[in-house]
């Protein structure tokens, strides 16, 4: 079985983005112990987006950090839970991450995740998704996996016992499939063109598949090799709630290269400028005939 770090090589990644990416790596194996065995109560305190932060929210956090800062490659990091970017050292690589997202769905027992984008970058106020040079997310849930592109395809690697990254051989591309994550389905109520499209998936028979975990929700598509995840935005939150730089543009840069598509019901997620850290955009991901339909439907 192909270690993750031998895949690296095997396609071309050495040097310095091969050193990045695998201080994510080892910053998941530490999550996923936390994930599975630390506190689930609350930390007192709001990130920038005024959300209450979990324990795990922060020690997720500190764990990245720490991997991040010994990485000398590493020069700039932007975290969900920070307010602002840091510059952590002289290295050419800016590394965006939402340590934990869904967080609140670790206490019912519900997979989560964590979500990487990597940028040769000084800032990333004013990069577009599309300059990202990586992704990887990774799963925590009955199994701890990763999802990675460099631009080469996307790779899914599963922790085994001896707690090494050995990838799936499996081929990861997705085409047309009846399946659906319909978010922010409060949405529907107060905007008809959401209820239809809510409609035609239900009359067409799609199989519903939505966790409230984005991680979760996303990866099931990319593995399952079909379907469509929305998350639309409405009166009381015009953009959404999902963030562009934390989370859709890694997600667009994973489904575009496994065959997909990821628009903001106008444009490509990944020709979007980054204005702010905590810029939310709707977002339509998944196959290209799905995002298609959304598009179509939603965003006239
Ligand atoms: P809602 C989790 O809090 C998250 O950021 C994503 O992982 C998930 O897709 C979304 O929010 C769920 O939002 O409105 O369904 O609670």
């Amino acid at each position: 079985m192909t270690k993750y770090c031998d895949y690296l090589k095997e396609v071309g990644v050495n040097g310095d983005l091969f050193e990045v990416l695998c201080a994510c790596k080892n910053s998941v194996k530490e999550i996923s112990a936390l994930v599975k065995l630390g506190k689930i109560g609350k930390a007192g305190t709001e990130n920038v987006f005024g959300e209450e932060q979990l324990e795990l929210d922060v020690e997720s956090d500190e764990i990245i950090q720490k991997y991040m800062k010994e990485c000398e490659q590493v020069g700039l990091i932007a975290s969900e839970e920070l307010p602002d970017e840091i510059k952590v050292g002289d290295g050419e690589y800016g590394v965006c991450y939402d340590p934990l997202d869904g967080s609140s769905l670790v206490d019912v027992n519900l997979a989560v995740g964590t979500i990487f984008g990597v940028y040769k970058t000084g800032s990333f106020v004013g990069v577009k998704g599309s300059e990202q040079v990586a992704s990887v997310i990774a799963v925590y849930g009955p199994r701890t996996t990763l999802l990675l592109t460099t631009g080469n395809g996307v790779k899914e690697f599963i922790l085994n016992a001896e707690n090494k990254f050995e990838m799936n051989d499996k081929e990861i591309t997705v085409g047309e499939g009846k399946m659906f994550a319909p978010g922010n389905l409060r949405a529907s109520a107060k905007r008809k063109d959401y209820m239809d499209l809510v409609h035609y998936w239900c009359d067409n028979q799609y199989t519903l598949r939505y966790s409230g975990g984005m991680v979760p929700d996303v990866n099931q598509i990319l593995l399952k090799g079909k379907g469509i995840f929305s998350y639309p935005g409405y009166e009381d939150a015009p953009n959404g709630k999902l963030r562009l730089l934390f989370e859709c543009a890694p997600m667009a840069f994973l489904m575009e290269q496994a065959g997909g598509a990821a628009s903001d019901g106008r444009m490509r997620i990944l020709e979007k400028e980054v204005v702010s850290l905590d810029q939310r955009t709707p977002i339509y991901l998944g196959s290209k005939g799905e995002v298609r339909r959304c598009e179509e439907y939603l965003e006239k």
